[in-house]
């Protein structure tokens, strides 16, 4: 009772922060929670293993496992060229109905997520001191909807303006279960993760320790 309707329900209501950027506060259950982070596991230790990216010289405090495409700094690849030259595993089928959803939900439009087919997930694992600078998901080339979803600790999120990584900007909470779709006008946002809350993951979401973010994405690219 609490969970469903307690004070969180009250404080986090759905919001549209900006055009185009949707935040919809426990949007997964926490069957769902725990399945995705069974499967974050399997592939954590997949083909490829999660690992920090190295960017300009520094690991990111952050580590990343892929599905579909393969991230490294500043482009996707089908091999994981910077960790062991191994194929990243697909993009599952139940993935692509989960953004789907996701846009459905994010929009109000019961056929918004007919034509939306993300090709690419990344996968984000924060410890208590991880952080994600302030940055655009530019490295795609369509420019179709971000969709992004939270499980673990408490993050604090900071969703900024199209212009540069200062203000205006606006700090929220991204719990255990969130949604927030980035798309239209904020798809190029400046955005970043300032700080996680240790201690503060749901029991039974199935994440002991830390965060996890997955993010859906349509590159635009194709194979060749
Ligand atoms: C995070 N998220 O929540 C980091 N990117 O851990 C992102 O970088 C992000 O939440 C694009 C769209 C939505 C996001
Ligand atoms: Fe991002």
């Amino acid at each position: 009772m609490n969970y469903l309707f307690g004070d969180d329900f009250i404080a986090r209501p759905r919001r549209e922060l900006a055009p185009g950027a949707v935040h919809v506060p426990n949007w997964l259950t926490l069957e769902q929670q725990q399945w995705i982070v069974a499967r974050f596991k399997e592939w954590a230790n997949g083909p490829v293993p999660i690992r920090s990216a190295r960017v300009g010289g520094h690991e990111m405090s952050v580590k990343t496992v892929c599905l579909g495409w393969h991230w490294h700094p500043y482009q996707y690849t089908r091999n994981a060229v910077d960790v062991n030259g191994n194929r990243v595993l697909d993009f599952p089928d139940w993935m692509v109905r989960l953004g789907r959803k996701a846009i459905v939900e994010a929009s109000g439009d019961p056929n918004a997520g007919d034509d939306y087919t993300p090709d690419t997930a990344l996968l984000n694992y924060y410890d208590a001191t991880a952080r994600m600078g302030m940055h655009q998901d530019k490295d795609e080339l369509s420019n179709a909807p971000v969709v992004s979803l939270s499980i673990g600790d408490t993050s604090t999120f900071r969703f900024g303006n199209t212009t540069n990584r200062s203000k205006p900007y606006e700090d929220i909470t991204l719990a255990s279960g969130d949604l927030f779709v980035f798309g239209g006008a904020s798809r190029l946002a400046y955005h970043g993760i300032t700080r996680i809350h240790p201690g503060t993951a749901p029991a039974d979401c199935g994440l002991n320790a830390g965060r996890i973010n997955i993010t859906m994405r349509v590159t635009g690219l194709n194979d060749q």
